[in-house]
């Protein structure tokens, strides 16, 4: 008996530690799921009771007007979702009511007065104690970006607003461009492959395609250009007509239309024409019956974005035609459904103009020329996304052109996913710049548009690190308000995205707030630009010269030498400050003057020049390297004291990112003063650290296997 009940004993005690084994990995295991990162930053969490407590008290049954269907029907489902979320089955009883303004009673008739002649999507949220809150729009869309603002008032530390406020988009045309391939590669892509699952469309559709589609509604993107600018022509096939279809079926009742990037000589490639000829009216023909066939699948289509006589890829050019011809040709073809979107990151290595000139000289002289559905975009600075850039001259310099600003979310040339680096600052400096001719850059982009690189990919949290989904929300965030704050969007972000406690936010937003000047600084201090190895981009490579096209030389941008560093672009060199207003040119021509952040971007100057510190060149270029090292270090530090308020799978992921980054960091600091001293023959500052290298172990270093080439 003694034994019986022992056995019995153990077995109830293995069987209870079995249970618990269970109940713990099955705990575990919700844990993990539920923050793994998947959610972005719609994950509604609950509040705390003391919010909880004051949202009921506003906040109760959701009521919409008119039949429910469609995207009206998904406005009413995620504010049901994210209440239930953050407040649970118990709700209060003042009413949310979503109604089109069509559907708006007598007594709420001001708040259509409030929508008159807004654009499509804008919306009005009005919260009274009494009557409840009411979102109306004149759009299905409006209603759902109105649901997912009511969201985040609710989320966030801001009440309802006790008056009605109006929310408009600040552009009409905000746009991911994702440079994916057919084959599931992302040409700069670092978190993961592809999320398009282009072989297994139209049948097979990937739940995540709905996911990101709400992801992309909750910011007010409106629109996804589904493959790489270095297009392949067959994704003009019918066979990818019947999967795009199938996304843009998926994606219409969250807004967002369905854009392809299109080869230019696709009537050549798969068309049986002999010449893709902008004028030929076999080509003309052949778009027109191709746009046709496209619209005949897909009714809201929202049109083809094109890379040419750029790096390789086939335009106009090839036949003595322009960009204008080339774009108007396409838009002719698309007619009033849909926009052509003509890339104007264009340059030449035959041209021996300064690479940062050539945009402006190749479409300036086209400006008012180009068709009323043609919109030619941008990349912020004439260059390339670099860490810093001066704002793209063309800005204000066509005010008969439609003009888009092009910005880069996955982070090529600033760390790969691995370093945490907060774009909006980047944005919001060239979105705030004065062209000098009659506006701000985001004034000028206003009538069409902003794009943004995508960084999503197949990884589990998206986008490859846990930060870089801030990237993804602040471009959504900018694109449908540019006048929004960096510290505001950050703020909004990581309360939604990690924790709302303030002792959080106080410590990470700052963080967020410089740390895209930190890797500026490590990695191309004042002005410096493109010293990323070659063709990968990853880490430092200072020293490659010998590259067949000058313009992939890292030479090429810092014309480094015994006597100096730095690209003059003022009169005595390329001048292409001249490409600015005066007004704006007159503030960097002076490297006195100039904010040091551009310095050698505009100047060529001896490594003894003083700086406006007083200390030489070398030593404030040597003081910033530090600085951007010491920042990186400071960063990991604060992260590591904030493993409180975030749940430990993703604070973990967080420190070793930044555990990496504070390597680069070292690395690209150590290498790039390697080299400088290699030309200079200067020491290093008294009480600096040396490079713990030699140059040529730094040379050495070849990484035939980094991601996104
Ligand atoms: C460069 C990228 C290259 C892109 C190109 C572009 O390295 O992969 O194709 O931009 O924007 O920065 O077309």
């Amino acid at each position: 008996m003694m034994r019986g009940r022992g056995v019995v004993n153990r077995i109830g005690a293995w069987l209870a530690a079995l249970l618990l084994g269970v109940l713990a990995s099955g705990l575990a295991g919700a844990a993990a799921q539920a923050e793994d990162g998947y959610d972005l930053w719609l994950r509604h969490a609950p509040l705390d009771p003391a919010r909880a407590e004051a949202a009921r008290e506003v906040l109760g049954p959701v009521e919409l007007r008119g039949d429910g269907s469609g995207t009206a029907g998904t406005a009413r489902g995620e504010i049901e979702r994210g209440l239930a979320g953050m407040l649970g089955a118990d709700r209060g009883n003042r009413s949310i009511t979503l109604a089109l303004t069509q559907d708006l009673t007598e007594g709420e008739r001001w708040l259509a007065a409030e929508l008159a002649g807004a654009p499509p999507g804008s919306f009005v949220i009005a919260a009274d104690p009494n009557a409840g809150t009411i979102v109306a729009a004149r759009d299905d869309t409006g209603l759902l970006y109105g649901a997912f603002a009511l969201l985040r008032h609710v989320a966030g530390d801001r009440p309802l607003p006790e008056v009605a406020r109006t929310y408009r988009p600040g552009m009409p045309l905000r746009l991911l461009n994702h440079w994916d391939n057919p084959d599931g590669h992302v040409e700069r892509g670092y978190a993961g492959r592809s999320i398009f699952d282009w072989w297994h469309l139209p049948e097979r559709l990937d739940p995540r395609m709905i996911d990101y589609a709400r992801a992309n509604a909750s910011i007010g993107i409106n629109g996804a250009v589904v493959n790489n600018v270095n297009a392949r022509a067959f994704m003009l096939e019918p066979r990818y007509i019947a999967k795009l279809k199938r996304l843009a079926d998926a994606w219409r009742p969250y807004g967002i239309r369905v854009y392809l990037s299109a080869r230019f000589s696709a009537p050549r490639d798969i068309g049986g024409l002999e010449t893709a000829d902008p004028l030929d009216p076999a080509v003309r023909a052949w778009w027109h019956a191709k746009a046709d066939e496209i619209y005949a699948a897909i009714p809201d289509f929202g049109g083809l974005l094109v890379k040419a006589n750029s790096e390789g890829q086939p335009g106009p050019q090839d036949y003595g035609r322009t960009h204008a011809d080339g774009a108007n040709m396409l838009a002719e073809a698309l007619g009033t459904r849909g926009t052509v979107i003509w890339r104007a990151f264009v340059y030449s290595a035959e041209d021996e103009t300064d690479r940062a000139k050539q945009a402006y000289e190749e479409f300036v002289p086209l400006d008012g020329r180009f068709a009323d559905n043609v919109i030619v975009q941008v990349k912020n600075g004439p260059i390339d996304f670099q860490p810093r850039e001066p704002f793209h001259p063309m800005f204000g310099a066509m005010p008969n052109t439609k003009l888009m600003l092009e910005t880069q979310i996955t982070k090529e040339y600033l760390g790969f996913a691995s370093h945490l680096a907060f774009l909006a600052p980047m944005w919001t400096e060239v979105l705030d710049a004065d062209t000098g001719r009659g506006g701000t850059v985001a004034e000028v982009v206003a009538p069409a548009g902003m794009a943004g690189v995508a960084n999503t990919g197949s990884d589990r949290n998206w986008s490859g690190s846990h930060f870089d989904q801030a990237n993804w929300y602040a471009f959504g965030r900018l694109a449908w308000d540019p006048s929004l704050s960096s510290e505001d969007i950050a703020r909004e972000w990581a309360a939604l995205t990690f924790s709302r406690e303030e002792a959080f936010l106080a410590a990470v937003v700052p963080m967020m707030l410089s740390s895209r000047e930190t890797v500026a600084r490590y990695m191309t201090p004042m002005g410096l630009a493109h010293l990323m190895d070659t063709g990968h981009h990853y880490g430092p490579g200072p020293w490659v010269c010998d590259l067949p096209r000058p313009e992939w030389n890292p030479c090429y941008y810092h014309r480094a030498d015994a006597g100096g560093i730095g690209f003059d672009r003022t009169a005595t060199g390329s001048n292409a400050l001249e490409q600015y207003a005066p007004g704006v040119a007159a503030a960097w021509a002076d490297p006195a003057e100039i904010d040091e952040r551009y310095l050698l971007w505009f100047h060529h100057l001896p490594w003894d020049y003083p700086a406006q510190s007083g200390r030489p060149l070398w030593d404030e270029l040597v003081a910033r390297y530090d600085r951007g090292v010491a920042e990186a270090d400071a960063m990991a530090q604060t992260w590591s004291e904030l493993s409180p308020y975030v749940d430990p799978q993703r604070h973990r992921a967080v420190a070793e990112s930044l555990a990496i980054q504070r390597r680069e960091a070292r690395w690209w600091r150590d290498a790039s003063l390697a080299y400088w001293q290699s030309l200079n023959g200067l020491d290093l500052p008294p009480g600096t650290r040396a490079p713990e290298h030699d140059l040529d172990y730094y040379r050495s270093l070849v990484f035939p296997e980094a991601p996104g080439r």
